[in-house]
């Protein structure tokens, strides 16, 4: 394999990203959820991309954009690389992106030679959970798990089907989005999302482990009435029950060492100022790198949460939208991308992602590894995430080593 120009290719994915950035539903801010409008754009821009560096590209029914990059024989097995080109609201421009175009940075890099192995490049629609409540609509097409989600409705009563259809696919061959062909992993470029690698000086580190994470949605039901005429004794105020609970939340999570739980949406309703809440909805997100830790904690949350109800005259309800037990990355596989990283002069740290990524679904049936970028400020899912293109570029050597040691497996 010639030498690769990492610095010029990271450039290069920089650029990628700032052009990605710009596919948004909110002007002015980096938003695109599951198959949303400008996520057409994003797939043209990708395609154009993937087909530049020799890549035959397809859209699966999951609204993938999947490009193969072939091997120098037919049935060779392949290499799964990329992560997910959705977002929050109000994003920064890499959480996703950055691993798909670093994948296609990669391939660009092989400058049309061939390997023993096939790779194929995927930009997952679906990883957040925004839209649908749900996260990994994209990956776990792939792993042949999405059926069961596509009667999840969004806020619009959209289903996940409907959605598809909107889209221009059809939702009848999702199950031809299941990969088929022999597999030698999935390898996932991440920006860490925290604090840890900046805090240590690293740029880049080696992901042995993602943390599991718990997904519920809770509804304290009161009863709505005026703000002016009802006395505080006699109310059923469901804002006031919740608000109570969330500061429990923090303040259990707080005590227990490794534990994050997080109240990031809620609707109050009716929702007028001069009315006594009658209802919130609010999500919980709980993680822990222990799965008996998280549902211990989670337990006990739902317990704290009837308590106040009870003792409001409130109702509580609640449903889990996603759990899904920590993951470890596949050993072989991540000690080949270590190997790479030593035989490029780097030594990164190893260590958990408390983020969830798409390779905790991969890691279901293909051997997984992950690489994580630094980032600057420890700062994600918000506008000022960023990566530094120096981390980007070595990273990309790690990469394009680690391509190499797969050739030589
Ligand atoms: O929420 C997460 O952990 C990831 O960023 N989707
Ligand atoms: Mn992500
Ligand atoms: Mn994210």
């Amino acid at each position: 394999m010639q030498r690769v120009d990492t610095v010029r290719l990271a450039q290069r994915c920089m650029e990628m990203c700032d052009a990605l950035a710009k596919c948004t539903e909110e002007e002015g801010h980096i938003t695109r959820t599951f198959l949303a409008e400008p996520t057409h754009e994003a797939h043209r821009l990708l395609r154009a991309w993937m087909e530049q560096a020799g890549m035959a590209v397809q859209v699966d029914a999951a609204g993938n954009l999947r490009g193969v990059y072939a091997a120098e024989v037919g049935n060779a097995p392949r290499l799964l690389m990329g992560s997910h080109i959705d977002t929050v609201p109000d994003a920064g421009a890499y959480d996703g992106v950055l691993g798909v175009v670093m994948a296609i940075a990669l391939v660009e890099g092989l400058a049309g030679g061939k390997l023993n192995y096939a790779i194929e490049v995927v930009a997952f629609s679906e990883e957040e959970g925004v839209r649908f409540g749900v996260p990994f609509l994209g990956s776990r097409a792939l792993t042949g798990d999405a059926e069961p989600l596509l009667e999840r409705a969004d806020a619009d009563g959209i289903s996940v089907r409907q959605a598809i259809r909107n889209f221009g696919l059809d939702p009848e061959r999702l199950a031809e989005a299941r990969v088929q062909q022999p597999v030698l992993g999935f390898m996932e470029m991440h920006i860490e999302q925290g604090p840890v690698l900046e805090s240590l000086g690293q740029g880049v580190g080696i992901v042995e482990a993602i943390v599991g994470q718990s997904r519920l949605q809770l509804a304290f039901t009161g009863r709505a009435n005026h703000a002016g005429t009802t006395p505080m004794h006699l109310r059923q105020d469901a804002l006031v029950a919740a608000a109570e609970w969330i500061a429990l939340v923090e303040r259990e999570a707080s005590a227990t060492a490794g534990l994050v739980a997080t109240v990031g949406q809620m609707q109050v309703k009716p929702g007028a100022g001069n009315v006594v809440p009658g209802e919130a909805v609010m999500s919980l997100d709980v993680r822990h790198a222990d799965d008996t830790e998280r549902r211990m904690a989670v337990e006990l949350f739902l317990h704290r949460a009837q308590e106040i109800a009870q003792r409001r005259g409130l109702m509580l309800t609640h449903s889990i939208r996603m759990e899904h037990s920590a993951v470890q990355m596949d050993v072989a596989l991540t000690a080949r991308l270590e190997a790479a990283a030593h035989a490029v002069g780097q030594h990164p740290l190893c260590m958990t992602s408390g983020a969830g990524h798409d390779a905790m679904v991969m890691a279901q049936q293909f051997p997984v590894a992950m690489l994580f970028l630094r980032s600057p400020g420890g700062i994600s899912h918000h506008p000022e995430e960023a990566v530094l293109v120096e981390d980007v570029a070595a990273a990309l050597e790690i990469g394009c080593q680690f391509l190499q040691e797969l050739e030589n497996r």
